[in-house]
């Protein structure tokens, strides 16, 4: 690889967290650079013609401009990771992708928008998004009954996509007490070569 790969995130984001995860898992070089979505830069032209979603997180990895957190796992699984962190047989392809759709689903509707609401003020409808949370870990904890990780009998691009927002659910006021199939599922990604953490929100340790 030339030059690092670019890497438009934002601290708090657990989206952003997932691409910066799989880059430290892969060893990968890159440079991160923060978009201030406070203050609306990810919504200016500039940024928008990297991502006209104008969201983080965004990776430019030579000439090749990607959006959307799953979108970048895969990407990055497929050049540079192998086999082991996206299988091409069919089946095992299958079973990755139901969990990059879960991360992109009831994770985004549930532990994403409780922890929007806490964290962040962010007017929703916590009763819905906690339902759903609620309804999530209860399906996770019975997945992970027996299982080390979500999609393989090794860490996936599975494991990365639905790692941050549960390991941060405690932020929008879920207890993962309950959950112990959950809680060892964390500690095992947690444990992998190159494992590196979503920080702790300011507002959380305030609380
Ligand atoms: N589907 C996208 C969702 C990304 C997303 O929601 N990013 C948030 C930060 S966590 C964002 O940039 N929000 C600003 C906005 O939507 O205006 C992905 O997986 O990357």
């Amino acid at each position: 690889m030339s030059t690092p790969i670019r890497f438009y995130s934002f601290p708090l984001s657990g989206h952003a967290h997932r691409v910066k995860l799989m880059l430290s898992l892969l060893d990968l070089p890159h440079e991160v650079i923060d978009v201030d979505l406070p203050g609306g830069q990810h919504k200016q032209p500039p940024f928008l013609a990297l991502n006209p979603r104008g969201q983080v997180p965004v990776i430019v990895d030579g000439d090749v401009v990607l959006y959307d957190s799953t979108a970048i796992l895969v990407y990055l699984a497929r050049r540079y990771g192998g086999e082991q962190w996206l299988p091409s047989d069919a089946v095992a392809a299958a079973r990755v992708q139901q969990f990059l759709s879960l991360a992109s689903g009831e994770i985004f509707e549930g532990p994403n928008r409780v922890r929007l609401a806490k964290l962040f003020k962010r007017e929703l409808d916590y009763g819905l998004a906690l339902d759903k949370t609620l309804g999530l870990l209860a399906l996770l904890e019975t997945h992970l009954d027996g299982r080390s990780f979500l999609a393989a009998d090794h860490a996936t691009i599975a494991d990365v996509a639905c790692y941050g927002y549960i390991a941060h659910v405690q932020e929008g006021g879920v207890a993962l007490a309950p959950y112990a199939h959950v809680r060892a599922w964390l500690a095992r990604v947690e444990a992998l070569p190159g494992f590196v953490a979503m920080p702790v929100s300011p507002h959380a340790l305030a609380a």
